[in-house]
């Protein structure tokens, strides 16, 4: 052990270089995968991709580990060469916590089904605030460090193996306003800001206050459905008592907006009576009530949910199924996204096809007019702008399915 560790440490100045560099490496392809996994318009654009690139930042981010590691087998020494260096030993410390953070919650983020729903809601939290937090930060340290940017007299010069900066006390020589390594710092820091700053300050508006995120999406409805449907008392006030969460609004297409002239609701294929609806003549259908809470596989949720609708086995008893009908699948306006349920799961008592949430009609951002809800399923099954039921004699693989999620959707 002694002499392993011995030889770890040997050639330790050329050691800590590479490990610093190899750090960056996984830095910045955790940082990219990361952000193309956060931000929603790649889900339609990559596709399968998007599950090939959640693999590469899950593998890389386990892999963060080494470095980690292997840093911490050179600290003692490191830490006694920083000595009086406040700032280098501060920065050393947030990258450690940073990374320890990143990784502890990325596996738990990783195990979701492991762990449940809330213990991945918080992990979501954790590995969200560090990025918010982390990534500017080292983004900063990164370009204030490169050595181009450096002023002259404090280049780094290479001494054998080892790299240390010399700093030339600058004699006599006229003080400028601000030195070009401060002015760097302040414009560096200041583009970071602007560019980070607005999705910052909306990701911690939504997070302190949920209520007013969804204020904000029902305002902005681009649907334009007449009549509005009228809530029932259990809707308004909803028995629920108002959702609890944030709703991350996922799409593979653009959003598609209806009206009374281009929205019909269908349910076909292996049914006694193939049945279409008109907006009208669907308000006008009995409507239920019912609370759910409503998982993402991606380690969000959104609790107590009023949802106010129709079961689906209410259509399916109004439409007869067949005896050869075998499977459930739905169509979304979108013309793209479609998921399915054996007919077994479909006759689950709270499966909805909902039209008001939490009293107010469902916006177009969140799936409105008309939206499936599977509550006890992650909530890939639940079809956002759902048109048609169709009943089928064979399996059907969802969108989301064939691009890799996992076709058991139990929660
Ligand atoms: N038509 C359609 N339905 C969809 C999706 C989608 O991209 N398109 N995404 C699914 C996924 S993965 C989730 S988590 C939820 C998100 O619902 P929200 O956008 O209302 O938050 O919708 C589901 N239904
Ligand atoms: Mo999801």
């Amino acid at each position: 052990m002694q002499n392993w560790l011995a030889r770890v440490r040997k050639g330790y100045g050329k050691k800590l270089a590479s490990l610093h560099s190899w750090n960056g490496y996984i830095v910045v392809v955790l940082a990219l995968t990361g952000l193309v996994l956060f931000q929603g318009m790649w889900r339609g654009i990559l596709g399968e991709g998007r599950v090939i690139i959640r693999y590469i930042h899950i593998i890389v981010g386990i892999a963060s580990l080494v470095p980690v590691v292997f840093y911490l087998l050179l600290a003692a020494k490191h830490w006694k060469q920083l000595k009086g260096k406040t700032s280098q030993k501060a920065n050393v410390l947030i990258v450690l916590g940073l990374l320890v953070g990143w990784l502890l919650s990325g596996l738990l983020l990783w195990q979701y089904r492991a762990v449940g729903p809330r213990i991945s809601n918080n992990a979501l939290y954790v590995h969200d605030v560090l990025t918010w937090i982390g990534l500017p930060y080292i983004i900063y340290h990164s370009i204030t460090r490169l050595k181009w940017l450096k002023e002259p007299h404090r280049r780094t010069v290479k001494t054998g193996s080892e790299k240390r900066e010399i700093l030339h006390p600058a004699a006599g020589q006229p003080q400028a306003l601000m030195s070009r390594r401060a002015f760097i710092r302040v414009a560096v820091g200041a583009g970071i800001a602007v560019a980070v700053g607005p999705s910052f300050l909306k990701w911690v508006g939504n997070a302190l206050s949920p209520g007013e995120a969804i204020e904000k999406i029902v305002e902005s409805d681009a649907n334009n459905m007449v009549p509005l449907p009228q809530a029932l008392p259990a809707s308004s006030p909803p028995i629920g008592g108002g959702s609890k969460g944030t709703f991350r609004i996922y799409t593979v297409t653009e959003i598609p907006a209806f009206d009374n002239s281009n929205f019909s609701f269908v349910i076909n294929g292996l049914v006694e009576k193939p049945m279409q609806w008109n907006w009208e003549q669907f308000v006008a259908l009995k409507r239920e009530v019912q609370v759910s809470d409503f998982h993402c596989v991606t380690g969000w949720s959104v609790y107590n949910n009023t949802w106010e609708g129709i079961k689906l086995k209410d259509f399916l008893k109004m439409a007869g199924v067949k005896p050869s009908a075998k499977t459930v699948k739905f169509y979304s306006g979108d013309g793209v996204y479609t998921d399915s349920l054996t007919l077994e799961q479909a006759n689950m008592d709270d499966v909805m096809i909902a039209v008001l949430h939490d009293g107010k009609i469902i916006p177009s951002d969140l799936g409105g007019p008309v939206r499936l809800i599977v509550p006890k399923m992650y909530t890939y099954k639940s079809v956002k702008w759902l048109n048609r039921i169709e009943l089928i004699d064979t399996d059907y693989i969802g969108y989301w399915e064939e691009r890799g999620y996992d076709n058991d959707a139990w929660v």
